[in-house]
């Protein structure tokens, strides 16, 4: 994935200055599922492998931001592994998330090894970067064909409902404790009703290798509930997707077609939801947009919209740009997590479970990029805590101005603070940290802050 050039690295951040979308770079991220939480968006997430050539899926990764531009990484704290009862190592298809009383509940579909087909389950946490366990040790839906998907929603009444499928959809009622089925799975029967799925297309099929009948729902649903009325997107019309939505006045249907959402992504398939947050509309999807994206090495993005005032959605475009207006500024005067970033350039996260994230496989010329950073009145000192044994510099730019550089030499692995005086920073303005070395790979970057 990674070009190591100088010229290449800094042509590439000039050509992305204003993207935002994918809204990671350091990883593949398919399948986001947006949760609000607070004043903050989580966004839990699969993974495909940087190398993949078909579905390659090994974990589930969180992100988070609190300004929907500067995205920190939280880790990857559900895997296969979490589930005993899964095929190891693969087959770690699309997630939801959901709180509940304080728990944290990640539904995940996963190959049930008793069968050989996706199933769903259930991993929970205290926290929503973890760590999760399965608490019921088996599949909370056991495998069958199309089994995969899982979308939660809780009623206003506290009921809870899971919604799943591929080519066929089905849903349940969950009991109050998140964990156990509440009622019969229920197939919604009427999928090639083109009145309550939209329009029915003919479509190569690549694992049957024919041309077949594809109703408008393929998979990836996503339930939610605005002023009383009952949405369902989801991804439609065969490979490739499209994202379409059904409403109804009941959760039990009938589903009403009501059009697409957003056209074919350069994925084939698009897997999504909306959230509002901070009195805003923001829906998720996942494209090929990374430098080495594909089909099967996808990426989240974002774009902001708004509701039609008569409660229908608009049709969203897809763009490089994504959010445009940042929902607040971040704080360089509290600790920032090097894993928190608008953009970056080659280096990498770290694949772990827990709370301690880190930026690693940093190399010269490598950069990451923080949205409208309020300098406020001014920041005379930048300290930056890293660990490592080859010395390398954080170079601080705005407005491309050279504000500052850190010299960093720990030369060790203990984390250490390193410092150096800032200067020229008052206000709001987007920062790029640029690191410089000799060749290789240069240290590892934990956090920054400002005085
Ligand atoms: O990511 C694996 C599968 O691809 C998902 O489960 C589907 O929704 C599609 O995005």
């Amino acid at each position: 994935m990674k070009i190591r050039n100088i010229a290449m690295a800094m042509g590439a951040f000039a050509l992305v200055a204003t993207a935002q979308n994918p809204i990671v770079q350091t990883k593949c991220t398919p399948d986001p599922a947006p949760y609000v939480h607070g004043d903050t968006v989580y966004v839990f997430t699969g993974h495909d492998e940087e190398d993949a050539e078909y579905f390659s899926m090994k974990d589930w990764q969180v992100y988070a931001t609190t300004d929907m531009v500067n995205w920190t990484y939280l880790g990857t704290p559900m895997s296969t592994a979490t589930f005993k009862w899964a095929k190891q190592g693969d087959n770690a298809w699309a997630s939801q998330a959901i709180e509940r009383n304080g728990k944290w509940y990640w539904y995940i579909c996963a190959e049930d090894t008793t069968c050989g087909l996706h199933g769903i389950g259930v991993g929970v946490a205290d926290n929503p970067a973890g760590p999760y366990v399965d608490p019921i040790g088996k599949p909370l839906v056991p495998g069958n064909w199309g089994f995969i998907d899982p979308s939660v929603f809780i009623d206003d009444d506290g009921q809870a409902y899971l919604f799943w499928g591929n080519n066929g959809l089905w849903y349940c009622k969950l009991n109050e404790d998140m964990i156990s089925l509440g009622s019969d799975v229920i197939p919604v029967e009427n999928l090639a009703d083109e009145k309550a799925f939209g329009p029915n297309v003919m479509k190569m099929d690549y694992q049957l290798h024919k041309r077949v009948m594809k109703t408008g729902y393929e998979e990836g649903p996503w339930v939610f509930k605005r002023n009383g009325l009952y949405y369902l997107v989801y991804a439609a019309g065969g490979v490739p997707e499209h994202m379409a939505y059904s409403t109804s006045k009941s959760i039990h249907g009938p589903w009403k077609y009501r059009g697409r959402v957003m056209d074919e992504s350069t994925s084939f398939t698009i897997h999504g939801g909306s959230i509002e947050f901070a009195g805003r509309d923001f829906m998720f999807y996942h494209t090929a947009d990374l430098p080495n994206g594909g089909g099967f090495r996808r990426s989240s993005a974002v774009e902001e919209f708004k509701w039609n005032p008569d409660g229908t959605m608009p049709l969203i475009p897809m763009t490089r740009e994504g959010v445009k207006t940042p929902v607040r500024n971040l704080n360089p005067y509290q600790r920032v997590e090097a894993e928190t970033m608008a953009d970056s350039y080659g280096l990498q996260t770290d694949r772990l479970a827990g709370h301690e994230h880190y930026v690693t496989s940093i190399h010269n010329g490598d950069w990451l990029k923080l949205r409208s950073v309020d300098f406020g009145k001014g920041a005379s000192k930048v300290k930056a805590r890293c660990r490592g044994i080859r010395p390398g510099s954080i170079q601080i730019r705005v407005d491309g101005k050279v504000a500052g550089e850190v010299q960093v030499n720990p030369q060790s692995y203990d984390w250490q603070e390193f410092e150096a005086p800032v200067q020229g920073l008052e206000g709001v303005h987007d920062m790029v940290f640029i690191f410089r070395g000799a060749d290789g790979e240069l240290f590892e970057f934990d956090s920054w802050i400002m005085e």
